[in-house]
C-alpha cells in the first residue's frame, strides 16, 4: 500500500549520502522492523525506535536508521502495516539538484529582464518593472530631491510573492549568498546555472548576487548617503505576471536600517570582488565608498525608523506595501561595523562593534541581523592581533549557541534541531531550518566535530520532507512538492508547475491571511494554497539560507 505508507512515512524525498546519516520518521509511532527495498526486494532490514518525546500533535513517532546501508541506488523503505514510503537515492551528490535549484531560483526572481527560453525552459517570460522612472515619494523628499524627482533604480530581485524590492530582506539575503560563496569558493565555482551570464569569468552565484547587489547601490541617495528603504507600488498589485504591473514606482523614507544592512553587504561585497578586479574593474572600491557613506549617514541619523502607518499620515499617496519594519537597530549596527572592519581594518569600526553578552538568541532573521557580525568576524583571523581575544571569544559564543540548539535534538519525534522549538514556527518558519542549518555549519567549520555537519543535514532533510506536514517545501523536487506556492509568476503564468527551486514559508499557525490551516500544531501548520500568504509565499530570505545550505552540505560531502 504506497499511499498511506507515504504519507506516513517521511523522509528526505530526494535522497542520502552513502556516508552520512540516514533517517526517517514513522508518524504512527509503529514498532517492529523496517525494510529498505530495491524494485521490491529487500536488501536492508532495521528496528524501529520510538522517538523519547511525542510531537507537537501529542503523537510519539518512531525512527528508522538506515545510516549503515551504504549501497547507492534507488529505494523505498517499506513497514509491515503501515506501507511504503516515496522512493530516494543514495548517492554521492544526493542534494545537488536542490543546490542548483534553489540557486537557479533568484534568475526567476529577476525584474527588469525577460527570462529567455534557453535559461527559463517553459516559465520564460517577458520583461517586468524596469525601473528606470522611480518617483522620489514625499516621504522621501528633500531639497535636491524633491518629491516627484525621477531616479532610475533597475535591475535586483522581486522580493516575495509580491514585485516590490525592499533594501534591508535584500541586505540579509544577498549576504548569505556572498557568504556561501566565501566559505565554499572552490565548490561554488563548479556550480553551473545556466544564466545569461555563465559564460564568463565569474562564478554564476556571483553574477546572480551582482543582479541584486547593482541594484541595491542605486538605492543609495548620492547627495547625503542615506538609503531608500524600500522602491515600491502604492499598494500590492493583482495575481499578475510583471510586465501587466505598470503601476507608478516609489523611492520612499530613508532609514537606519537599510543604511546599515547597505553598509554590511556592499562592504562585503567590496572584500569579494577585490579578487575579481580584472573582471569588474573598479567595482569593490566603489562598493566600499558605497558602504562607508551609509555607515557614516547611519552614524548621523542612528534610530531613523521605518513606520508606514505614521508616514501614511503625514505624505500621500498611502504606501501599504510590506514594511520590514524594525524597530532595533543595534544588531544592524553590529553587523555594518563588523563588516566594515573586516574590509578595512580601522579601528573606529571595531570600537562600535557592541560585545554585550545578551541577546544573541536568534539564528538570522531579515530584522536580527547580529550573528551575521558573528559570522564575519569568527573567521577574520588574518586582522589586528590585538582584536584577537575577543575574536576567540565570538568563535566560543557561535560554537556554545550551536550546542545550545543540537543538545537534546535527538529526543524529539523528527529528530531535528528545527522541531526542538515551538517558538521555531512563525512566519517564514522554513528559513529558521535553513538558517539553524548555517549556524551548524559554520559550528562545523571552526571545530570539525561531525554532530553540527550531522544536524544541519537533518533540518534539510526536515526540508525535504521529513517534518510534520509531509511536504518537500522546495518547489519542483521530491514526490510531494508544493505546488501551490503564493507567488504571482507561478499563479498567473498558466503553467501547471511552479517555479521550480523556490522555498515555501512553511508551517505557521499564526492564520494572519485567516486562511485555515489542517492542523494547529505548529509543525504541521502548513496549507499548499495560493492564498495563504503566512505559510505558503516564497522569499528571497528564505531560499537564500536554504541555497546555502544545501550547497554547503554539497560541498563538505566532497571534502
Ligand atoms: O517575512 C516577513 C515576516 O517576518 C513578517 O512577519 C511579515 C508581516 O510583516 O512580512 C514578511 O515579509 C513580507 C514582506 O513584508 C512583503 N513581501 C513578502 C514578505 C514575505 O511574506
Amino acid at each position: 500500500d504506497t499511499s498511506s505508507g507515504a504519507s506516513t512515512i517521511r523522509l528526505n524525498q530526494i535522497g542520502f549520502y552513502p556516508g552520512a546519516p540516514k533517517t526517517a520518521i514513522v508518524t504512527t509511532g509503529t514498532t517492529g522492523d523496517f525494510q529498505i527495498r530495491k524494485a521490491g526486494k529487500v536488501v536492508y532490514t532495521g528496528k524501529l525506535k520510538q522517538s523519547l518525546k511525542p510531537g507537537f500533535s501529542g503523537q510519539y513517532t518512531s525512527i528508522a536508521d538506515f545510516s549503515n546501508f551504504t549501497t547507492p541506488g534507488t529505494y523505498t523503505l517499506t513497514v509491515k502495516g503501515v506501507g511504503q514510503s516515496y522512493p530516494f537515492n543514495i548517492s554521492n551528490s544526493a542534494n545537488s539538484g536542490v543546490a542548483t535549484g534553489t540557486l537557479k531560483a533568484f534568475y526567476f526572481m529577476r525584474a527588469s529582464a525577460p527570462l529567455e527560453k534557453k535559461y527559463a525552459g517553459k516559465w520564460q517570460r517577458a520583461s517586468g518593472h524596469p525601473d528606470n522612472k522611480v518617483l522620489v515619494h514625499p516621504s522621501a523628499a528633500d531639497a535636491k530631491r524633491p518629491a516627484g524627482t525621477v531616479i532610475s533604480s533597475p535591475g535586483g530581485w522581486y522580493d516575495a510573492g509580491d514585485y516590490n524590492k525592499y533594501v534591508v530582506n535584500s541586505g540579509i539575503s544577498t549576504a548569505t549568498l556572498l557568504s556561501l560563496y566565501e566559505d565554499f569558493p572552490e565548490y561554488m565555482k563548479t556550480v553551473k546555472l545556466n544564466i545569461p551570464e555563465s559564460n564568463n569569468k565569474l562564478p554564476d552565484v556571483l553574477y546572480e548576487v551582482l543582479w541584486n547587489l547593482r541594484w541595491m547601490l542605486t538605492m543609495q541617495d548620492p547627495n547625503d548617503g542615506g538609503v531608500y528603504h524600500k522602491l515600491t507600488t502604492a499598494k500590492f498589485d493583482k495575481m499578475e505576471m510583471p510586465d501587466k504591473d505598470t503601476a507608478v514606482r516609489y523611492v520612499v523614507q530613508k532609514s537606519t536600517a537599510a543604511a546599515l544592512d547597505l553598509a554590511a553587504v556592499s562592504a562585503q561585497a567590496s572584500r569579494i570582488f577585490k579578487g575579481f578586479d580584472k573582471e569588474l574593474p573598479g567595482f569593490a572600491d566603489s562598493c566600499l565608498k558605497v558602504s562607508e557613506y551609509a555607515y557614516q549617514w547611519a552614524v548621523k541619523n542612528p534610530n531613523v525608523l521605518y513606520e508606514q502607518d505614521a508616514m501614511n499620515k503625514q505624505f500621500k499617496p498611502a504606501v501599504t506595501t510590506g514594511t520590514y519594519g524594525d524597530r532595533n537597530v543595534s544588531d544592524e549596527f553590529l553587523w555594518a561595523s563588523a563588516e566594515l572592519y573586516k574590509a578595512t581594518g580601522k579601528d573606529e569600526y571595531f570600537g562600535k562593534i557592541n560585545m554585550t553578552k545578551s541577546e544573541m538568541v536568534s539564528v538570522p532573521t531579515w530584522s536580527n541581523v547580529k550573528l551575521l557580525g558573528y559570522y564575519a568576524l569568527a573567521d577574520s583571523k588574518e586582522l589586528d592581533p590585538d582584536h584577537r581575544l575577543i575574536l576567540a571569544d565570538i568563535k566560543d559564543r557561535l560554537i556554545n549557541f550551536a550546542d545550545i540548539f543540537v543538545s537534546g535534538a535527538d529526543s524529539n519525534a523528527y529528530q531535528t534541531v528545527m522541531t526542538k522549538f515551538k517558538g521555531n514556527f512563525n512566519w517564514g518558519s522554513n528559513s529558521n531550518a535553513a538558517n539553524q542549518g548555517i549556524l551548524l555549519i559554520k559550528a562545523y567549520k571552526l571545530t570539525r566535530n561531525k554532530k553540527y555537519l550531522d544536524y544541519a543535514l537533518a533540518n534539510l532533510d526536515y526540508l525535504l520532507g521529513r517534518n510534520g506536514s509531509g511536504y518537500c517545501y522546495v518547489t519542483g523536487f521530491g514526490s510531494k512538492p508544493t505546488m501551490h506556492p503564493h507567488h504571482r509568476p507561478s499563479v498567473a503564468d498558466g503553467v501547471v508547475d511552479p517555479i521550480p527551486g523556490l522555498l515555501a514559508g512553511g508551517p505557521n499557525p499564526g492564520m494572519q491571511d485567516k486562511i485555515q490551516v489542517p492542523s494547529t500544531a505548529p509543525d504541521e501548520a502548513y496549507i499548499d494554497d495560493d492564498r495563504s500568504y503566512a505559510t505558503n509565499e516564497i522569499a528571497i530570505n528564505w531560499n537564500a539560507p536554504v541555497a546555502y545550505l544545501a550547497n554547503a552540505i554539497e560541498a563538505l560531502q566532497k571534502e
